[in-house]
This record gives C-alpha cells, sequence and structure tokens, in this order.
C-alpha cells in the first residue's frame, strides 16, 4: 500500500529498516499526522497549556525572581526602573561563564576577604576590636607567592593597595608615614574612578548606565544618567581630562528637549542636584543653564490637586502622571526633592521652585498618620493623604524623607523650625519603636514595624542613618545622636565584614533569638549588592567628625572587596547577585551611575585628611552626594 506522499513512503521505509534515526523521524512524522488531525479548538487548547507552562516554569525560576525581587525592592523608591523587563532579559542575556582557571585559582587561594575579616574579632561587649595579628600582606604575598593579587575575573589589584590593610602604631608616630598612605588611598580611589570611567567611556558614553560585562549600555531616561551624576566627583578628584571630555558632551550632546518620561525623583536627585553642584564648584555658567532647563521642565510634576507631586513627567511634553497602577506616589521621593529646588530659587530669583518643595513639606507636617514623627511610605497624589498606613521603615520608600528634613535646616541656616521639630521627633520614634539588639553580640541595628509588629529587617539603605545622625549631632543636636550614629556604624560595617565577600547585602535580618550564633541572616532573594554608597557616606561623617581612624580601615577593606569581586578587566564595575560566594558572585552586568556620583566620591572625602574639601560648614550633600551650598542667610 504505497501512497504517494512522502511522509507515509518515509514510514514503510522506517517499519522495514528498524534504524534508531528512522524511527526518531517516523514518531515526529506520526505526531505531525496526529496533530493536523486534531481540531482547531483542541490545537488552541494544547498551545495555550504549553505557553502557561512555560510561563509558570520562567516565572518560578530562582534566579530569575531573585532578579524580580532586586529590582523591587532595590532602589529605595528609585531603582525601579520602567524598563525592568528589558533590563532583565538584557542582564541574562550578557551574563558570561567565569573562565574555569580564574575559579581554581581562587580555590587555591583561599577568599582573601576571609583572611583580611582575622583582622577583627568580638569581645565580651560586642563591640570589636583590631587584632594587630597575621600580617596580611605577607599572608597574601606567601599564598600567590610575592605576585600581585589577581582578583575575581582577573582584575589586577596593584600591590601597593592590596597589602595596606594593617593599621601599625608606628605609623602614626610618624605623620609622614601617614600622610604617604592617605595618598596612596586617595590614589587608588582615583585609580579606580578612572577603571570605571573607562568602561564608561568606551562601551556607554553619553548613554545612562554602563553593562560592563557584555561590554554595552542601558538607557532609563536616555540623558546621560553616569556622565552627569561623575561630573562633580571628576571635579573633586581631580580628574581634569575626563572632567573637560564631560563637559564637552554635556555643552553640545546633552538636550533636555525629548519626549521622554523621567522619573521626578531621580532626575532632580541626579541630574538637577549634579548640575546645580558641578555649577557652584566650578562657577562654569553652562551647568547653570542646563539645571535651569532641566528644573523647570520637571515642574509639570506639581500640577496635581493636592499638590503632592505625581511620580514621572514627560519633560519634552510638559506632561506629568502617576505610575500606571496607582495615584500614590513615594514619601521618600516627594520630600527628597527640596535641597535642589530650593537652591534652583534662590540661583534664579524665581521663586516658583521653591514654593512648590516647601508646600510638600508643609502638607506631610500636618498630616496624620504618623507614629512618634515616623512616616508611612505611600502618599495619594489626589487627596494629598498617607495610604498603605501602619508600615515604618528607615529604608526604601521613607529613608531620605529623614535625611532631608535635617539638611533642608542646615542649608536654611538653621532657622526653619518646623523641619527641625519634624527631625528631632523622628529620631525619637526611631529609638522608640525601631531599635533592636542582635543576639549574639548585641549589635545595635533599625528594624521595621508593621501593624504594630517589629520585623528585624534592616535594608542597607538604611545605613545613610549613622551619617545624618553625626551630621546633626555636628550641628548641636543632642550628643546622643553622635553615639547612636558610632553603634550602626558598627552594624553597618558588620553588614559587609561578616559576609564571605566582605560586601553587603541589599537587605538583613538580625537575629533575635536566644541561642543564635550568628548576628546576621540572608534571604536568597537579598543576597545582591548594587555597588550602593550608604555605608560609605557614614563612614565619610564619622570620620570627618571623630577623626577615628578605624573608619577609614573599615573603608579601605570595603574598597578592596569591591576591587576584587566587582570589578570588570575591560572597564567597569558590576553589581553583583551574591555576596555570599565569593567563588562566583555573579555579576548583574550594571554599573549604577550612583557608584560614580556617591560610592567613589565618598571613598575620596573619607580618606582624605583636608576638612576644607568640601568642607561640612560650608556644604551640605544631596541625597545623591551632590554638594550644595548652605546659604549664607535665611532666604
Ligand atoms: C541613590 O540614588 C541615592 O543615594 C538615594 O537616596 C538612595 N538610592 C541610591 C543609592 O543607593
Amino acid at each position: 500500500m504505497l501512497s504517494p506522499s512522502r511522509r507515509d513512503f518515509v514510514s514503510l521505509t522506517l517499519s522495514e529498516s528498524g534504524s534508531y534515526t528512522n524511527s526518531k523521524q517516523w514518531r515526529r512524522q506520526s505526531c505531525w499526522r496526529k496533530w493536523k488531525q486534531l481540531s482547531r479548538l483542541q490545537r488552541s487548547l494544547i498551545l495555550l497549556t504549553l505557553m502557561l507552562l512555560l510561563v509558570c516554569g520562567i516565572a518560578t525560576s530562582p534566579t530569575l525572581i531573585e532578579h524580580w525581587r532586586a529590582d523591587a525592592v532595590g532602589g529605595n523608591r528609585n531603582d525601579e526602573k520602567p524598563q525592568f523587563v528589558v533590563d532583565l532579559k538584557n542582564e541574562y542575556r550578557y551574563i558570561l561563564p567565569e573562565p574555569p582557571s580564574e575559579r581554581k585559582d581562587y580555590r587555591r587561594r583561599g577568599p582573601p576577604v576571609l583572611q583580611n575579616r582575622l583582622q577583627f574579632k568580638m569581645n565580651v561587649s560586642g563591640l570589636l576590636e583590631e587584632n594587630h595579628g597575621p600580617d596580611l600582606k605577607n599572608a597574601d604575598k606567601g599564598s600567590e607567592g610575592g605576585k600581585p593579587i589577581i582578583s575575581w575575573r582577573g582584575a589586577v589589584i596593584e600591590d601597593e593597595q592590596a597589602s595596606d590593610t594593617d593599621t601599625k602604631d608606628t605609623e602614626n608616630q610618624d605623620g609622614t608615614a601617614s600622610l604617604a598612605r592617605a595618598e596612596s588611598r586617595l590614589e587608588a580611589v582615583r585609580e579606580a574612578f578612572r577603571h570605571a570611567w573607562k568602561g564608561y567611556k568606551d562601551f556607554a558614553w553619553g548613554h545612562d548606565e554602563l553593562k560592563p560585562v557584555s561590554k554595552s549600555y542601558g538607557e532609563w531616561f536616555g540623558l546621560g544618567l553616569t556622565l552627569i551624576d561623575a561630573l562633580d566627583t571628576m571635579w573633586i578628584l581631580g580628574l581634569k581630562e575626563e572632567f573637560a571630555e564631560a563637559r564637552e558632551w554635556v555643552a553640545k550632546e546633552l538636550s533636555f528637549d525629548k519626549n521622554v518620561d523621567v522619573n521626578l525623583f531621580e532626575s532632580t536627585i541626579r541630574i538637577l542636584g549634579g548640575l546645580l553642584s558641578t555649577y557652584h564648584l566650578t562657577g562654569d555658567l553652562m551647568f547653570l543653564d542646563k539645571a535651569k532647563d532641566i528644573g523647570s521642565r520637571l515642574m509639570p510634576a506639581f500640577n496635581t490637586a493636592s499638590k503632592i507631586p505625581y511620580s514621572d513627567v514627560n519633560i519634552g511634553k510638559g506632561t506629568a502622571h502617576p505610575p500606571r497602577w496607582t495615584s500614590d506616589s513615594t514619601v521618600a521621593e516627594v520630600t527628597s526633592i527640596q535641597l535642589e529646588f530650593r537652591e534652583l530659587s534662590r540661583l534664579t530669583g524665581d521663586t516658583k521652585y521653591k514654593l512648590a518643595v516647601m508646600e510638600v513639606m508643609q502638607q506631610v507636617h500636618k498630616l496624620d498618620g504618623k507614629q512618634d514623627g515616623l512616616v508611612p511610605m505611600f502618599i495619594n497624589t489626589n487627596n494629598g493623604l498617607f495610604t498603605h498606613q501602619g508600615v515604618y521603615t528607615l529604608g526604601a520608600r521613607a529613608d531620605s524623607y529623614y535625611e532631608y528634613l535635617l539638611k533642608q535646616w542646615i542649608q536654611g541656616g538653621k532657622t526653619e523650625n518646623e523641619l527641625l521639630d519634624d527631625y528631632l521627633l523622628a529620631v525619637e520614634g526611631v529609638k522608640k519603636n525601631l531599635l533592636n539588639k542582635s543576639i549574639p553580640h548585641g549589635l545595635t541595628f533599625v528594624g521595621e514595624l508593621s501593624h504594630g509588629h517589629f520585623s528585624p529587617k534592616m535594608d542597607h539603605l538604611v545605613c545613610f542613618l549613622p551619617g545624618t545622625l553625626a551630621l546633626g549631632a555636628h550641628y548641636g543636636l543632642p550628643a546622643d545622636h553622635l553615639e547612636l550614629a558610632k553603634q550602626l556604624m558598627e552594624t553597618c560595617y558588620q553588614m559587609y565584614a561578616q559576609m564571605e565577600t566582605g560586601l553587603s547585602p541589599e537587605i538583613v535580618h538580625f537575629n533575635m533569638h536566644e541561642g543564635s550564633t550568628k548576628d546576621v541572616d540572608v534571604k536568597i532573594a537579598d543576597r545582591h549588592n548594587l555597588l550602593r554608597p550608604e555605608t560609605v557616606e557614614s563612614l565619610f561623617y564619622l570620620y570627618r567628625f571623630t577623626q577615628d581612624k578605624k573608619y577609614q580601615q573599615w573603608g579601605w577593606e570595603i574598597l578592596q572587596n569591591f576591587n576584587k569581586y566587582t570589578r570588570v578587566p575591560t572597564g567597569g564595575y558590576t553589581s553583583i547577585n551574591n555576596v555570599c560566594d565569593p567563588a562566583y558572585p555573579s555579576p548583574r552586568d550594571k554599573m549604577e551611575s550612583f557608584f560614580l556620583g556617591e560610592t567613589l566620591k565618598y571613598f575620596y572625602l573619607l580618606f582624605s585628611e583636608d576638612p576644607d574639601l568640601i568642607s561640612l560648614d560650608k556644604y551640605v550633600f544631596n541625597t545623591e552626594a551632590h554638594p550644595l551650598p548652605i546659604w549664607p542667610q535665611a532666604e
């Protein structure tokens, strides 16, 4: 029974030969025939089921979920980027397998960070004491035969940088050695900046963010975010050539006349703040003109029924809107744009900017729904009331509300009493509701309150708080604020030191159960590190105000660990997925603009012995580390 059809011919041959290949072909053809015999409805149902299975499979993959959560919680209010799906895809497409030889090499040497951590041990009171025991310089050299340390993925950490981990008393007897050490650390920061900048310049010039592993870039607003965020850092670090090139780009290429939606808060702190600060440091009016341009284009955000601004503005069309799924804005976002708009009013003489942002502060000041000065995380743009009440955190979505209460008071010459009152009340609210101690070592931490239940969860973002508390104490606020700052600073340092890579995860949970053997737990979804600045920022304030060298030493360890685990040899630094796995921290292939805008700037200022390098009596840093002048008189 030969049929003219080719399919039937094949099936006949198959049964004759019985070969494996042919039987596979036969099965395929037979399936195909059965498929064709199904009705259209049956076929559609099968296809639908298969698609559902595929979607469920992707959604339950732990790594992808981790990415999703990371983006959802990962950046204070701000890192929730609209193109997250695109990012997610790109990150996965571009992550390269680690060269096997380097992994082997790593294991032979043993994690260098664990060696570093031998320097410290807990004493009975839970405080850290420095142990001048092992000579880490030689320990590292011994294992590598005196060669420079080869870091993750092959980046070389120069011998001089890598060895500077021991603070010897003898050095302090001689100011020269101390100055030499300071200079070598400053040079290490400049070197790190140049390395990051090389990646940005080679692969992402003029774009928002570098993807250093895939040697490409990501866009968020399409406004050269990293370049603008980094301008004043280059100026402060004395990188003149790099600065000149970037200035050229701002003058010739940067245009805000674009049909693009930007986040009000993010573009205020990074772009407006960055341009204003660079104008102040350089006196170059071009930066002020650009600041005026973006500032005025952001103003439509305030056209709401309540005057509480929308989260998003189209800077080309002059329209604004809340996120697609809600009419709420984030409390931290609407209360952390004031330093920048107030300064814009002072510089332009146009009061519309400061009136808009101060109206927000006045409304929030009067609102019900706070708990002992602590604010909820959301506010409605229609009625101006807090929503989702009952949850209080110093982390994502509320953090910089507290920071800007104090900093506006400082900026305006310490005359605006409502701001100060709200700040002092909030600090008491933190002490009463959110402070606790971990077991076994009694680390003081700031947890969260959710409908009356305390959670020992602390975001890395909360590590801005030691610095802010210390700044307040410097400006005459109660001395116990500085004591609390010191305790929290140690906790934030421990969030790094207790991890296998010596880098902090995004979120930790402190142990409070009797019998716990370690202070900190990290959930799988919270193990990422985005190169965030908060701990380094606080170390800078603590060092400036106390001159205690241990803060510089802690910062130095952290910088080396960034070099070991996040530096990409071809240029740039990458955020990583897993701070608990030194053998494979798993690159996320993204260098956030705040790594150049904030993290490296605060490292530099921390290692500098010059209190006049951005004096804290003359400047106040915005929440993106852009220094703005403290006004000589109230405006
Ligand atoms: C930065 O954009 C700012 O520091 C902001 O206040 C918090 N999030 C990032 C850094 O972590």
